[in-house]
């Protein structure tokens, strides 16, 4: 579990993640009416993109993340939350939100230059303010501001004519204009007060039922379900099955798996296997502009992050902040069109292929594939002696994406090949190294971890097989086994022993108060220990802690796995490493 968001409480994130992770793996509502294939075909588009373009445009545009000559801290959309700004004072920008130089067919072009082949923007974020015409209440771009006109429509029509999909972002119960909508932290004026069931009805679903049959967006983004029920869920989830086509992530709440999990400001280390899914992140430190936020991310972050998100079956959903005139930061823009430049030659290598046959990433980049060829991505170019890559396969072709006509020279050795690379990268930031093989990649079977000269086993996170749906290993060396909200999730690790016997075992562990308490069970063939996790100070603060002893019987493969009993708080616990002494040592 990391700190994510500006002002949002770290109990709040994780009831956030927690909500999005404790999702089931199955679509359950809808398996019964849509087969793998049908469910393949509807997702075949989503699969290919791998880059989008978020859009968090609203009023919060126009403070800036200034209220009353004051920097509010925070990300920019949150500044109404963030400031206490009173309803009616915040209401008042529209009168002042007039984005003249705003224009879809631009901003549908610097999507399709930077390489993205959707858009999702915010249609209504939480302030409650519509970037569209509703005809639900008067609170709207169109209605209430002197612009006059519907941005998302117009960009419905403009994105099409680039090859983008669009879809739009919908905070559909957090809202802190309409009387009834969710906050966090709880409302902070009475003109926020009132029946949150009545908000639904009135506001929420008509809206989302609005932009389905006016707009008919191709990805539909809930956001932070608060006091979404299951009989509320169930609503939006029949209105949402009048677009069949429709793909919807996995935040509409009560556990609503959706279609896609929707991992933010992160990239998780193995993805989600079996899962579609979806990275969205800021280019600076905010999602709604704010004036004085100029953090943008390198070009190189911003490309290998997609490198690497691709190399692990993920999307890239990358986000930017246009002010209150209409126009996308060019800071923003050139570090976009840089990418798009990148992906002009080597987009072979990202739209639609599929994560890399690795489990781990190697030290020098990271691979994709498509049936017959692997893309290597080199971010570490070698200084010498070229790549060798653990497969078994016969490679046919050798070749730099940036110079397909030029052969390069490969050699077979034992179940590796090595490519051999001219002596400058091409790309200072990844080149990419095709390798046309034959069949299936063979990947060399991975060395199972061994015992250390003192008898001594170390079993990290980064090396742990998680089986499960929400436990996952995060943030890079050491890492962890984190988000593990299902405690029917558990990690495995196979190890080579050389020197049988009794061994004196050690978790190296994190868990914010609260999440205390869980019991868990660490088994090693039929041998098995009992522990119950402790609090230690946060997510963050490792401690050790012994948990017993246990008995190796004899040499060869073992298999230790830690599996969760139960789970008493948001967490099992951030599993970093476990270590396994010879006894009386
Ligand atoms: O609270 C929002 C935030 O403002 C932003 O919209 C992000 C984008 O994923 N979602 C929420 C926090 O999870």
């Amino acid at each position: 579990m990391q700190n994510r968001l500006g002002r949002l409480t770290r109990g709040v994130l994780l009831a956030l993640a927690a909500a999005a992770a404790l999702a089931p793996v199955a679509r359950a509502e809808d398996s019964a009416v849509e087969t793998k294939e049908q469910r393949d075909g509807r997702m075949g588009w989503w699969r290919q993109a791998k880059f989008g373009m978020f859009i968090h445009w609203g009023l919060y545009a126009v403070p800036a993340g200034t209220y009353n000559g004051k920097q509010i801290g925070g990300i920019g959309e949150w500044i109404m939350n963030n400031g206490k700004i009173p309803v009616a004072d915040y209401a008042k920008y529209a009168e002042k939100f007039n984005p003249t130089r705003f224009n879809a067919d631009q901003w549908a072009q610097i999507a399709h230059d930077s390489g993205m082949k959707y858009m999702v923007i915010t249609a209504k974020h939480h302030d409650g303010f519509c970037m569209f015409h509703t005809k639900v209440d008067g609170y709207n771009i169109f209605d209430a501001t002197p612009f006059k006109r519907d941005p998302v429509q117009e960009l419905s029509v403009a994105c099409p004519r680039q090859d983008i999909k669009f879809g739009v972002y919908y905070s559909q119960a957090q809202d802190w204009h309409h009387p009834g909508g969710g906050a966090y932290g709880g409302h902070w004026d009475k003109a926020q007060d009132g029946d949150y069931e009545k908000y639904l009805q009135e506001v929420s679903i008509p809206q989302v039922r609005e932009l389905l049959a006016n707009i008919n967006p191709a990805v539909l983004w809930f956001d932070t379900a608060i006091g979404m029920s299951k009989e509320r869920t169930g609503e939006f989830l029949d209105v949402l099955k009048t677009r069949p086509a429709l793909i919807y992530n996995n935040r509409l709440g009560n556990g609503v798996p959706g279609d896609t999990e929707t991992p933010e400001q992160t990239i998780p280390a193995q993805g989600f296997p079996g899962r579609d899914w979806e990275t969205c992140m800021t280019i600076n430190d905010t999602w709604g502009y704010k004036s004085y936020d100029t953090n943008f991310k390198s070009t190189e972050t911003l490309l290998r992050n997609l490198i690497d998100i691709v190399s692990k079956g993920g999307n890239y959903l990358l986000n930017v902040g246009p002010t209150e005139e209409g126009i996308i930061p060019q800071g923003e823009v050139d570090r976009l069109l840089a990418v798009g430049q990148w992906l002009k030659v080597n987009g072979d290598a990202i739209y639609g292929t599929s994560a890399g046959p690795f489990k781990k990433a190697p030290a020098w980049g990271r691979v994709t594939q498509k049936p017959g060829k692997l893309f290597l991505h080199v971010f570490n170019w070698p200084a010498s002696g070229g790549l060798t890559i653990p497969i078994a396969n016969k490679v046919t072709k050798a070749y730099l994406l940036s110079a397909p006509d030029k052969a390069l020279e490969t050699t077979t050795k034992d179940d590796s090949v090595t490519v051999v690379l001219p002596g400058t990268a091409p790309d200072p930031i990844a080149s990419v190294v095709v390798l046309e093989v034959e069949g299936e990649v063979q990947t060399a079977a991975a060395a199972p971890l061994s015992q250390g000269a003192d008898g001594t086993i170390g079993l990290a996170a980064a090396d742990a097989e998680v089986v499960g749906s929400t436990a996952k290993l995060e943030g890079a060396d050491p890492g962890n086994i984190g988000f593990w909200t299902d405690p029917n999730d558990y990690v495995k690790w196979s190890v080579k022993v050389s020197q049988p016997g009794d061994f004196t075992v050690n978790l190296l562990y994190a868990c914010e108060p609260g999440s205390g308490g869980s019991d868990y069970t660490l088994a090693i063939g039929d041998k098995t220990l009992k522990g119950k996790v402790d609090e230690t100070g946060n997510w963050a603060d490792y401690k050790t802690v012994k948990v017993g002893t246990i008995n190796i019987e004899k040499a060869g493969l073992a298999t230790v796995t830690v599996k969760p009993n139960n789970k008493t708080g948001v967490g099992v616990m951030n599993l970093r490493a476990i270590t396994l002494t010879p006894a009386g040592k």
